[in-house]
């Protein structure tokens, strides 16, 4: 094999969710601006590379996924002079700005929608997908954000449906029309001109559609995801972008990989394919909920030996080819210590440490989430009108109508929902955790008081430092990136353990992801040389193979 080195292989992605980072105009919500006057703190975290959630013009319906102008910023983040001033901020400190291409829909407040919506003749009609009324209702298509799970709407206008697989100010777009995909690649150009240097690509593998509507086929019945995932042009339209827009930069790009496993992984990454970078999966962060229930947590947790199969597993299909990405949280997710670690006073700081020391381990792009770097943790509302994100509010609606249980429905959401993971950033422990002056679009985390960047700079233990220094230790360490995996100890139930191995360099990784002492079992390994290079704990533990709680370490073997 050899080794396709690339710069967005080595680099470990940050992500900000620019709404909750900095608000610099006290109107509650952050900013351009905000994110500007942090330029110095995301350069001393040792990354390399800033994806920000949608910053263009939005009315918000989903938090700036449903875009009314692909041009234009979005009000309350700022103008377009403050996106040039921040991307030149994050270049001149050498971080790459990646931003996140939303084209599976728009806004049904885009110019192109209104006049899609407006008759059946206009020149922008077919930039969406109708379905005339007169041929009666169309198929079937499930809608993640609609109370009644319906992705058609009936417009009566055009005495029409239109398509929204996700909310109903969230058309999709019509990627079957040549016109609209080259509008689209004229967009990106746009960005890639100005100097951005790669896209995430929202829910990329859904924009093809069969526009015959025809029934679910049986075989996708209970995962329309994979369905949606699998239109029957997808990869042209991929290979085309790369061709029109893609292979003209030096970029990076990223999809979301909704609906699509290991089987389908390297036909959107494989390099000869000359499509995309990366993907990434949600093989990972499925698992511990409960099969065909709404994000409902497994009250036994989740089973270590599953997340180690699956993270195997996908490491091991980018062996020869392809690459891959590793996030534990990101803007969809809850917070990562609630969720895979454990987030109780005891444990927090250890398991956040434990969780980072896993993703900056593995070989494949590590994005890293906002806010984790502190250990920040679910918020946990016990109120639904605490809640701001259309997928919790919508949900809840339907388990009123369906008169389920509202009470548990709270309870699964202070594990799952995606709002714990979009509280606002914790500066320091002045009022609103410096975030804002004003009135913060969503609550903000009590522990803010302890849990902020004010208090952890100053800690050399604190889960930031400890982050500021595996960065760089992976940055420095080769094997960390480009190294063989090998999983060790593999029906061990509570370590984690493997081996990252390159040009002769072996790393030993010993995770305990339990909250007891665990060991682990290596046989055929001489550990007799090994030395310690990286730990969560202060003091050094007994022995090699025996682990505290939630303990992380790092041996260089001989
Ligand atoms: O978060 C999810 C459900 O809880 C996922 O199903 C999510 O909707 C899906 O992965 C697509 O996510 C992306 O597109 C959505 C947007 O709401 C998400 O924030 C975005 O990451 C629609 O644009």
């Amino acid at each position: 094999m050899t080794l396709d080195k690339k710069w967005w292989k080595e680099a470990v992605v940050y992500q900000i969710y620019p709404r909750s980072f900095k608000d610099s105009d006290a109107d509650g919500v952050g900013d351009l601006k905000g994110i500007i006057s942090k330029l110095d703190y995301i350069k001393s975290l040792g990354i390399d590379v800033v994806w920000l959630n949608p910053i263009f013009a939005s009315p918000n319906d989903d938090n700036g996924y449903d875009i009314s102008d692909y041009q234009d910023i979005m009000r309350e983040f700022g103008t377009m002079d403050d996106f040039d001033a921040l991307l030149k901020g994050m270049h001149e400190r050498g971080i790459k700005v990646v931003l996140d291409l939303v084209v599976n829909h728009s806004s049904d407040e885009h110019e192109w929608f209104k006049q899609s919506r407006s008759s059946r003749t206009n020149k922008y009609r077919d930039y969406y997908h109708w379905w005339p009324s007169e041929k009666g209702k169309p198929a079937k298509r499930y809608s993640f954000f609609d109370v009644n799970n319906d992705a058609w709407k009936y417009d009566s206008l055009t005495k029409s449906y239109y398509l929204h697989y996700f909310s109903v100010k969230q058309p999709d777009l019509n990627w079957e029309n040549k016109a609209l995909r080259e509008e689209i690649y004229k967009m990106m150009r746009y960005w890639f001109d100005k100097g951005i240097d790669g896209f995430r690509m929202d829910v990329i593998p859904f924009i093809s559609k069969d526009t015959t509507y025809p029934e679910l086929p049986a075989q996708y019945e209970g995962d329309f995801v994979a369905y949606y995932a699998n239109g029957p042009f997808l990869h042209e339209y991929l290979k085309e972008m790369n061709e029109q827009v893609l292979s003209k930069y030096d970029v990076m790009s990223v999809a979301e990989g909704a609906g699509v496993s290991t089987a389908s992984a390297m036909d959107f990454v494989d390099a000869d394919r000359k499509e995309l970078n990366m993907l990434y999966h949600f093989d990972g962060v499925s698992l511990g909920y409960l099969p065909g229930e709404f994000k409902t947590p497994d009250p036994n947790g989740y089973n270590l030996l599953a997340f180690k199969e699956i993270y195997s597993r996908w490491d091991s299909i980018f062996a020869e080819k392809g690459w891959g990405t590793i996030y534990l949280g990101n803007h969809d997710q809850p917070r990562m210590v609630t969720r895979w670690g454990n987030d109780s006073p005891d444990f927090r700081e250890l398991s956040s440490k434990m969780l980072t020391t896993f993703l900056m381990t593995m070989r494949a792009t590590p994005y890293y989430y906002f806010g984790d770097e502190l250990g920040m943790s679910n918020i946990k509302f016990d109120n639904i009108e605490d809640y701001r994100d259309i997928e919790s509010i919508n949900m809840y609606k339907q388990t009123q109508e369906k008169k389920g249980d509202l009470k548990k429905f709270i309870e699964n959401q202070k594990i799952s929902a995606r709002d714990n993971g979009r509280t606002p950033f914790q500066w320091d422990n002045s009022a609103n955790a410096g975030f804002t002056t004003g009135n913060p679009w969503l609550k903000i985390n009590p522990n803010y008081l302890n849990v902020n960047v004010a208090a952890e700079e100053k800690d050399p233990n604190s889960v930031l430092n400890y982050f500021k220094k595996i960065v760089k230790f992976r940055k420095n360490e080769p094997a960390l990136i480009y190294g063989k995996y090998t999983l060790l100890d593999k029906s061990n139930p509570d370590v984690y353990a493997y081996i990252r191995e390159f040009e002769g360099k072996k790393m030993l990784v010993l995770l305990n992801f339990k909250a007891k002492a665990a060991s682990a079992t290596i046989a055929d390994i001489d550990l007799s040389k090994a030395k310690l290079v990286m730990n969560n704990y202060i003091e050094e533990g007994k022995s090699l193979l025996d682990l505290r709680p939630y303990e992380a370490k790092i041996y260089e073997l001989k």
